[in-house]
């Protein structure tokens, strides 16, 4: 087939024709020292995390088992979303959310960058499936890399190797998604404990149904299974097929009646949704399981209702603020061991530490920086967006069904983000559209997620800005579209939470976490048609007689102060969603157009 030895290159694992001629071309293009093809074992693991060791990416922890610290490039930390591209073939279709590239002009630029960029290293090649293996028409994609930080994460973030490969077939469809750090070796050039290049390019070619990555080897960046093709590409592909692809967790809730419901819910990235997945009810009687903390695919079942898949098989989750208190589910799947800690702190005897983990931080640690830290630092030790990463498998409250091809039923929607004033803790929508124009409107302060400022307040539709891979305009269209297509008692109700909303000494509201059971309680009581709520003019608003708030340590006057609709501060709002809807341009739905003003004229 080829003129060039590449050892490992002449390996045929399987009959898949277009795979072996992708696997060709790009180890020409690329020049790796060798090929290897993930398979997925345990014996894999082994060998990956000890060269990972041996080359100073990795430590390993001697207080959870087989699980190791690692530091990124202080520079490489986070998504970059300017530096994030949609390549349609028009630009029209990438639309007014996303950067765009002539995908002609991407390539050249990007073939360029690729050229000997694997040289003195490895390249593997990770056959990978999104959402459950044993799936009907299973979600496959090739991940092609030269970081082997990238090979073992998806070791836990997806189902992968020779598992994978088997349902490739010789010609069944999947997503090329190419991934190079950018940092060849010369002969005899020492490496960095993290390669990474400082021009870095994230490239989605959604006709293609293809990713090109390069410079990064950092989360979402790197590890393409997840933002790239489960939300970018996966959402094309909804659009085309009539479901959903989104940013949402998926959660099972069941009553002291033993009554259950299926929750998903869409928050930006860092806003507490892996708390939320694996919430502990403070109200008795109640049970959360989880299914998923991040990616929530949504099809029709034949009995007309929306049924979620999770596309990955481990937990990414912000570690800072991590503890047994907001989130004990996570702290014990991670007790376990085998998992990977990224830009956490080090501690003298060979755990992980964060902010937020205890109280009294350790007398000493290595920091993210692997600087000597004490608590007089005047830093924090932990990268606001350092990561945990662990296997849902091994989380004492995953849902036995959350690795069913099936899905499960959706009874309830929610949206959120994080506002300091305006949005109140929970507001149902009237009907489906309502609840779309909610989504399309979500607004949020931003987080360390992705690189750039902290804490400004932006739109981000569904919890989708940097990960609809269109136009935004027919992102919504798609949505009232689902909603038009359905069985209106059959489709999930939408709600609106805001767990963030301050006082005037900008205390938190509403106590959060476990607490938030609270509000689930009133979702499901509203949906069995249970619970009262008064009608407000931006949708249905409990009061605080309506929630139950038996044994809630929190003053009366909050609870109802997060409850509280401003009709001035929603006044306010009304200029900000029109600057948003303008900048959609003339895409927008009208049914959204409508809502805004019928909002308008609710408000007076
Ligand atoms: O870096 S990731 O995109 O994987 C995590 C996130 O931003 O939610
Ligand atoms: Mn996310």
């Amino acid at each position: 087939m080829t003129a060039v030895t590449i050892p490992g290159l002449d390996q045929t694992p399987t009959d898949h024709q277009d795979l072996l001629s992708w696997v060709h071309e790009v180890a020409e293009l690329t020049c790796p020292d060798q090929v290897v093809w993930a398979d997925g074992s345990a014996d894999e693991w082994d060998r990956l995390t000890r060269k990972l060791v041996d080359a100073g990416t990795f430590v390993p922890l001697r207080k959870k088992p087989n699980s190791f610290w690692a530091a990124s490039d202080p520079t490489d930390v986070a998504r970059v979303e300017e530096r994030t591209f949609i390549c349609s073939v028009d630009p029209q279709d990438a639309g007014p959310t996303n950067n765009w590239m002539d995908p002609a002009e991407m390539k050249a630029t990007m073939t360029d960058l690729y050229r000997g960029s694997m040289r003195g290293r490895t390249m593997y090649v990770i056959p990978f499936c999104m959402g459950p293996l044993d799936a009907e028409k299973p979600m496959l994609g090739v991940e092609i890399t030269d970081s082997e930080y990238v090979v073992v994460s998806m070791h836990i973030m997806t189902r992968m190797g020779t598992k994978a490969l088997a349902r490739f077939g010789h010609d069944a469809p999947y997503v090329k998604a190419l991934h190079s750090l950018g940092a060849p070796l010369e002969p005899g050039q020492d490496d960095v404990a993290w390669p990474c290049n400082e021009t870095k390019y994230i490239t989605q070619f959604p006709e293609e149904r293809m990713i090109w990555s390069y410079g990064s080897g950092y989360g979402g960046n790197a590890l393409l299974g997840k933002k790239c093709y489960s939300l970018r590409i996966a959402s094309v592909m909804a659009r085309d097929e009539g479901w959903l692809a989104e940013h949402m967790l998926i959660l099972k809730l069941t009553s002291p009646e033993r009554k259950v419901h299926y929750i998903a819910a869409a928050f930006p990235s860092a806003c507490g949704k892996t708390n939320l997945a694996m919430l502990e009810p403070t109200i008795p009687g109640w049970k959360v399981e989880t299914l998923g903390d991040d990616i929530a695919w949504m099809r029709f079942g034949e009995d007309g209702r929306l049924y979620a898949v999770n596309p990955e098989n481990g937990f990414f989750g912000v570690a800072p603020g991590t503890d047994y208190h907001t989130n004990p589910n996570a702290m014990r799947t991670i007790e376990k061991g085998n998992s990977l800690f990224t830009n956490v702190a080090l501690t003298d005897d060979g755990d992980v530490w964060w902010e937020g983990m205890t109280e009294q931080p350790p007398a000493h640690l290595t920091s993210w920086k692997k600087r000597d830290w004490t608590p007089e630092a005047g830093e924090p030790s932990s990268h606001p967006n350092s990561r945990y990463c662990t296997p849902i498998a091994q989380c004492d409250i995953k849902a036995p069904e959350w690795d069913d091809p099936q899905g499960v039923p959706i009874s309830a929607i929610f949206f959120g983000g994080r506002r300091a004033t305006t949005v109140p803790l929970v507001t149902e929508s009237r009907d489906w559209q309502h609840g779309v124009f909610m989504g399309a409107t979500l607004s949020s302060e931003t987080t360390a997620a992705a690189v750039g400022q902290v804490g400004v307040v932006r739109r981000d539709p569904m919890a989708m800005l940097p990960f609809i891979g269109y136009h935004a305009g027919d992102y919504f269209q798609h949505w009232i579209d689902t909603g038009k297509g359905a069985d209106a008692d059959k489709l999930p109700r939408i709600f609106y939470v805001n767990w963030f909303r301050r006082g005037e000494d900008k205390r938190f509201l509403w106590p959060g976490f476990g607490e938030n059971s609270r509000v689930l309680k009133w979702a499901v009581e509203r949906i069995e048609g249970r619970a009262a709520a008064r009608e407000t003019p931006i949708g249905y608003v409990p009061t605080a007689d309506e929630l139950d708030l038996a044994g809630l340590d929190a003053p009366r006057e909050d609870v109802e102060a997060a409850l509280a609709f401003d009709a001035d501060e929603w006044r306010a709002e009304i200029p900000m969603i029109e600057e948003w809807f303008a900048k959609i341009g003339r895409k927008l739905p009208t049914s959204l157009r409508d809502e805004l003003e019928a909002l308008k004229l609710r408000l007076g």
